[in-house]
């Protein structure tokens, strides 16, 4: 116990030094699990993530679909908005870039954010160079497990801080658990928790947390 305390510490202590420990967050080396309303049920029969908006053609892959997409594993720290922050978390799962890129979705020039669609109506906004970034997976993957169903079983969005690559790094709220659709638009829309007053930008390093102050 206090030797779990003294660690969490020095652990904070080598990241702030690092540079990697955005202003008022904390490390924890727990996973939190932090969502509104109940984690759904998985059905692999019924399942599907359905592409739409500004694509050329709209899809709907099944979950054996989505498993022969091409994969990716990243390493990042993640930074929650409640001020909890848990380093070098290893993914693995689709990029989007990878399916832009390999042609599995044809964007329309018009396409400009992301919406990602989550069951019972969660819904969260990015904007496209954001989802299309190296620091945003549709992962399937966490630490070389699948996913639990409380963190977003079977597919989540997430989204995180890679030291040394200068990308754009929101809170971890931006990527969607449970996920079941990608919408790409042209205008950017807000999602549950920015209608709810959390900032729509939410860059860690700004402290980018609510709309008003
Ligand atoms: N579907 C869904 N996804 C969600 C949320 C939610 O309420 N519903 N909350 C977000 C918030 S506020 C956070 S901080 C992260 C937390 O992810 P975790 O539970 O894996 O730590 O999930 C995000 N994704
Ligand atoms: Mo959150």
């Amino acid at each position: 116990m206090l030797n779990n305390l003294f660690g969490r510490r020095q652990d904070e202590a080598r990241v702030r030094e690092a540079g990697r420990l955005p202003p008022g967050q904390a490390l924890t080396n727990r996973f939190p699990v932090l969502h509104y309303g109940p984690v759904p049920p998985f059905n692999p029969a019924t399942w599907d993530l359905r592409v739409f908006g500004e694509v050329e053609q709209e899809a709907a892959w099944t979950w054996e679909q989505f498993n022969q997409l091409p994969r990716t594993k990243i390493r990042m720290d993640l930074h929650c908005v409640t001020r909890w922050s848990k380093f070098d978390t290893d993914w693995e799962g689709v990029a989007l870039k990878t399916l832009v890129e390999a042609g599995l979705i044809k964007l329309k020039p018009t396409a400009r954010y992301l919406m990602q669609h989550c069951e019972y109506g969660f819904t969260v906004n990015v904007p496209l160079e954001v989802a299309l970034a190296p620091n945003f997976l549709l992962a399937t993957h966490y630490d070389g497990q699948p996913l639990t169903p409380d963190h977003g079983y079977p597919l989540r969005g997430v989204i995180g801080h890679i030291p040394g690559a200068e990308l754009k790094t929101p809170y971890l709220w931006k990527g969607g658990k449970w996920l079941r659709g990608l919408e790409f638009m042209a205008q950017d829309r807000l999602g549950f928790w920015e209608q709810a007053g959390y900032h729509n930008e939410a860059d860690v390093w700004k402290e980018e947390r609510f709309a008003y102050g």
